[in-house]
């Protein structure tokens, strides 16, 4: 904790790096009016979106994740934490979600059934909107049925399937498989991302990609879609 986090002050009095290190204890605190303005004051300072959001917000909240895999914050300060950092994501939101141009693609994307994490799919969607997809977003705790219900309304490019916990992952071969018996596979890319996840898993579970982070998402939405179509083009 810096010294300053123990009084009443001015947040505006702080350097850059000082105000960095403050946004990690107010969200490591789960005060979001404090995370809140403290974004805006970057923005007031110039910082781009993708800056504060990396450098203060998921730095912020990588700390928070080390001492509740320790067991030095429980649930209860993890959901206050999070709370926090939505606060400062959603003024970032339309900020990183500024385009004018056509929807590039259109994404459905949520977090599998018995999972309930959804900061990380909350950061791809935007992401994704920022760099000109259309998504539609089914939250978390989804079952097959909701996934399916939601392809055959939107008719998507892309499934994205969000999950943090090695207990859920596997539920995203459920809905693959699922994708299969009903000869659907095909029609739509399938990107799944998640902490637990990596790019062995992805393969294993037939994803067309394992996505890091929210910029390697955007990244394989774009090349995986403009592959998509060419290929299209050449039948
Ligand atoms: Co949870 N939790 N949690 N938790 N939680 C983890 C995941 C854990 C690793 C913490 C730990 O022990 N170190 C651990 C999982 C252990 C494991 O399975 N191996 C854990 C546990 C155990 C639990 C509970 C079981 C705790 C309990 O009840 N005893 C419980 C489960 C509840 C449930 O889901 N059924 C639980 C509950 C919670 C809270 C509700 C308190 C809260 C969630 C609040 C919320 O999301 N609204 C919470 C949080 C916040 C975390 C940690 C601390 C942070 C997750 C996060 O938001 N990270 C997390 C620790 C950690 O991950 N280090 C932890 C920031 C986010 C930006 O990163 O989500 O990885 P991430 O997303 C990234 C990439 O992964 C990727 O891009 C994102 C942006 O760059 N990505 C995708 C993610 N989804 C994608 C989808 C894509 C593409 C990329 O589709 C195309």
């Amino acid at each position: 904790m810096t010294e300053a986090a123990e009084g009443d002050f001015d947040l505006r009095s702080l350097a850059d790096d000082e105000l960095v290190e403050q946004v990690h204890d107010d969200l490591y605190n789960g005060m979001k009016p404090e995370v809140e303005e403290a974004t805006r004051i970057f923005l007031e300072r110039g910082w781009g979106p993708d800056k504060v959001l990396n450098d203060a917000l998921v730095e912020g909240m990588r700390i928070v994740g080390i001492d509740f895999r320790d067991g030095i914050l429980f649930v209860p300060e993890v959901l206050l934490a999070a709370n926090a950092m939505k606060g400062g994501m959603e003024i970032l939101r339309p900020l990183l979600a500024e385009t004018g141009a056509e929807p590039i693609g259109k994404v459905v994307i949520g977090t599998v059934k018995g999972d309930i994490h959804d900061i990380g799919k909350n950061l791809v969607s935007m992401m994704l909107e920022g760099a000109g997809f259309e998504v539609v977003d089914l939250g978390i705790n989804n079952p097959v049925e909701k996934y399916l219900e939601a392809l055959e309304k939107h008719n998507p490019d892309i499934l994205g399937m969000s999950a943090l916990l090695t207990t859920t992952m596997p539920y995203m071969k459920v809905v693959i498989d699922t994708l299969k018996q009903k000869n659907l596979r095909d029609k739509y890319i399938v990107l799944v991302g998640g902490a637990p996840l990596n790019e062995e898993f992805g393969k294993a579970i037939g994803a067309d990609a394992y996505c890091r982070d929210a910029a390697i998402a955007v990244e394989t939405a774009k090349s995986l879609i403009a592959a998509k179509r060419a290929a299209a083009r050449a039948h």
